[in-house]
């Protein structure tokens, strides 16, 4: 049994993500491959229920930023042992909205917590279990706002300051640089049909060469 693909989309607050998810759905389901679409912080119940304390907006106690950290770890140890690990087993391609890059960037770059120790949670809690192609959708931070704004209320991490969702932003850029084999930046400034187009354009040629449509 061949092992499945892992496909990641990133990007900050209003990147696009969630909608460009649903291309890459339909690039996969039109080449007959069997996936699931995932998320995180989440994927299981209990790890929603992490996601619960990780995004509701703070009453009177804020969250340290290593308690973030940690309850980012956690809500991943339980998606990537109860979902991601065994659907790749079994051949099942998993779509996943973040993982572990969001890590980097958000608590890395945003919070400015130390990378080593990331680094270390990540390979403690997944090991070589990363994505195999990471679609970074990129949008100033301005823009990403404002898209994000029009959607919904704002959680806990949306509260953050325009300065964090640059930091995190130029911590994404910095991580596609240094890894181009795994990323894909995707210019998400313009309009749906535009990005879908790319990223339709980016899967199509994962596709090929993943020897998919041979
Ligand atoms: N987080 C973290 O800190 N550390 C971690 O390790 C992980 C996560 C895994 C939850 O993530 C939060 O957790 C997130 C990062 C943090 N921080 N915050 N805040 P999430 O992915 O669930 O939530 P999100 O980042 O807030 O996603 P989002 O706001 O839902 O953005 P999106 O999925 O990228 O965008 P969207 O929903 O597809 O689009 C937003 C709106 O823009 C919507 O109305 C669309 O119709 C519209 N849109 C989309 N594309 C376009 C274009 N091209 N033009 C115009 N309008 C568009």
């Amino acid at each position: 049994m061949r092992r499945g693909r892992f496909i990641t989309l990133e990007g900050g607050e209003g990147a696009g993500k969630s909608t460009q998810l649903q291309t890459v759905a339909a690039c996969l389901t039109a080449a007959g491959i069997p996936f699931l679409t995932t998320r995180e912080p989440g994927g299981t119940p209990r790890a929603e229920a992490i996601r619960g304390l990780l995004l509701s907006p703070g009453e009177a106690e804020p969250m340290a930023s290593e308690t973030e950290l940690l309850l980012m770890f956690a809500a991943r140890a339980q998606h990537v042992r109860q979902r991601i690990e065994p659907a790749l087993a079994a051949g099942t391609w998993v779509l996943c909205d973040r993982f572990t890059d969001a890590t980097r960037a958000y608590q890395g770059g945003g919070r400015g917590l130390d990378l080593s120790q990331i680094e270390a949670l990540a390979a403690w809690v997944h090991g070589d279990c990363w994505p195999d192609l990471t679609l970074l959708l990129d949008v100033s931070a301005v823009q990403g706002l404002a898209r994000a704004e029009k959607r919904s209320a704002k959680d806990r991490i949306e509260q953050e300051t325009l300065a964090f969702f640059e930091r995190v932003r130029a911590h994404y850029l910095a991580q596609a640089e240094a890894e181009p084999e795994r990323f894909r930046v995707i210019d998400a400034a313009p309009a749906e049909a535009t990005v879908t187009a790319q990223v339709k354009a980016t899967v199509d040629a994962f596709l090929a060469q993943e020897g998919v449509h041979d």
